[in-house]
């Protein structure tokens, strides 16, 4: 592809948008940058060193007055924008910002997708890969911009990329050698509209795969499952509840790696050796473990690396414990199965703060389960009033309501007895109050944390 004054229009300024006029001043190209917001809010942009004549913020600009060659988007950037849609209809290429950033990478590309657990397995197979001595990139939806991350990485890399819904939808050639799909559970209908255009976005990770390739799929999500019969590459399956002849799965809590035809059974790692909690970082463990061997670790040091991850920041984050009450900090439980697998972790007394912006989820299968889990439910947010009748209606019995953060904060700390559990599992997104999740985990360990040492009088 010709780069050198392509006209290229990036639309979202936000870390993607930004790394990709990054890369693309880097490859001579010519950049436009549109933002709904204004320069204010625009943290960074300034240090791009676009021209008035090259940014468009707080305003939608005309395609016809950029007639850009290629449309860059960025992943929280719908594509029924007008703007993207007269871009398709004119025949102008449309990318996502993942798309740019591996087009020309040598790298092996080890991609994660999912509804859940993406973060953890990302971060997990990273670790793995840096046991084999080769350069390691670990970035995308986990937080870092892919177009910022691997530039100049030679072909023996690896780059394990966290690849969202979002980022999926518009993939054209990009070719993920390794890539799973952990689960699929409703989550971002307000963009993707049906379950099934919400896998469609997904099963993307797939799309240019070769016969060498390899897809790590999920056995026990009928979905997921059978995606396997129509890709073009070999296939392995996980399982945690159902012992696979030809897979990764469980043999008396022992993780194996079974092969049929071969009359193998490997033991992984025996569950009880994994510091991970909750019976859902099983399907996180067995394909982050079918990963490294793909990528040549052998089943010794797989097993090795498994014993020595903790997991995550905002999964599932034990904060503490403070006079007998363990705090755990789940801001990343941003829908109804991230919160259930949260609160199925648990077996003591709960507390469980939820609340935030809904992304179009209905509230009643989980409010079933925080009905049988939870001691008290303290909800706020946008879909607080909405979360309250679906909380009613399955009979939780004890609901607080909290205006701010902080106030809900105090009143689970309130409500919370020695040998239980306080946790921030939201079910929502953290937008409406807060920039990011990560911002509302960090608050709600800094609330804790400041309460036990200068405790605020009820
Ligand atoms: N914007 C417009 N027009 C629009 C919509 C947005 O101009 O119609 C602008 C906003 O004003 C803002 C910018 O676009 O300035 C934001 O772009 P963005 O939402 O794509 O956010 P980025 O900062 O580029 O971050 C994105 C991912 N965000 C989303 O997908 C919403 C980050 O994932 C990711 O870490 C980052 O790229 C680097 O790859 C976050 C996320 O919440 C963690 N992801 C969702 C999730 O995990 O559920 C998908």
């Amino acid at each position: 592809m010709e780069w050198l004054n392509k006209r290229v229009l990036v639309i979202g300024a936000g870390l993607s948008g930004q790394a990709a006029v990054r890369k693309l001043q880097s490859l001579g190209s010519e950049v436009f940058l549109t933002d709904n917001q204004s320069i204010e809010k625009l943290a960074g942009v300034e240090e791009l060193g676009l021209d008035p004549g090259h940014l468009f913020l707080g305003q939608v600009p005309e395609l016809a007055e950029i007639n850009p060659e290629l449309i860059i988007l960025s992943p929280g950037v719908s594509p029924k924008l007008s703007l993207v849609q007269e871009g398709i209809s004119g025949n102008v290429g449309v990318w996502s910002e993942v798309e740019l950033a591996m087009y020309d990478s040598p790298a092996l590309c080890v991609g994660v997708t999912g509804t859940n657990g993406k973060t953890t397995t990302t971060t997990l197979i990273g670790e793995l890969a840096k046991l084999t001595g080769r350069p390691t990139v670990v970035a995308g939806n986990i937080g870092l911009a892919l177009s910022g991350q691997v530039n100049g990485l030679g072909d023996n890399s690896i780059v394990v990329a966290e690849l969202s819904s979002f980022q999926l939808e518009f993939v054209d050639q990009l070719r993920v050698h390794i890539g799973i799909l952990l689960n699929l559970t409703p989550d971002h209908l307000d963009r993707h509209g049906t379950l099934e255009k919400y896998l469609e976005a997904k099963a993307q990770i797939f799309k240019n795969q070769v016969p060498t390739d390899l897809a790590i799929l999920n056995w026990d999500d009928p979905l997921v499952r059978n995606l396997g019969s129509t890709l073009k590459s070999r296939v392995i399956y996980f399982s945690p509840t159902t012992f696979l002849q030809d897979g990764i799965s469980l043999w008396h809590d022992q993780i194996v790696y079974a092969e049929k035809q071969k009359r193998t059974m490997i033991p992984i790692i025996s569950r009880k050796d994994l510091q991970l909690r909750g019976s859902h970082n099983l399907e996180n463990v067995m394909a982050a473990a079918a990963a490294a061997r793909a990528f040549g670790l052998s089943w010794t040091e797989i097993s090795e690396g498994l014993a020595q991850f903790k997991g995550v920041e905002h999964r599932q984050e034990v904060v503490g414990s403070f006079e007998g009450v363990l705090f755990v900090n789940d801001s990343k439980g941003t829908n109804t199965d991230a919160a259930t697998k949260a609160l199925l972790a648990f077996d003591e007394p709960l507390v469980l703060i939820a609340g935030g912006k809904n992304k179009g989820l209905d509230f009643h299968e989980f409010m079933k389960v925080v009905g049988k889990k939870v001691k008290s439910l303290v909800l706020l947010g946008q879909a607080a009033d909405e979360m309250e009748l679906a909380a009613q209606d399955e009979g939780v019995k004890r609901i607080i309501k909290a205006v701010t953060f902080e106030e809900g904060v105090k009143k689970a700390i309130a409500e919370a007895i020695p040998g239980g559990v306080v946790l921030l599992s939201p079910a929502c997104t953290s937008w409406d109050m807060f920039k990011n999740y990560q911002e509302r985990g960090e608050l709600f360990k800094e609330l804790v944390r400041r309460h036990y040492r200068e405790p605020i009088q009820q």
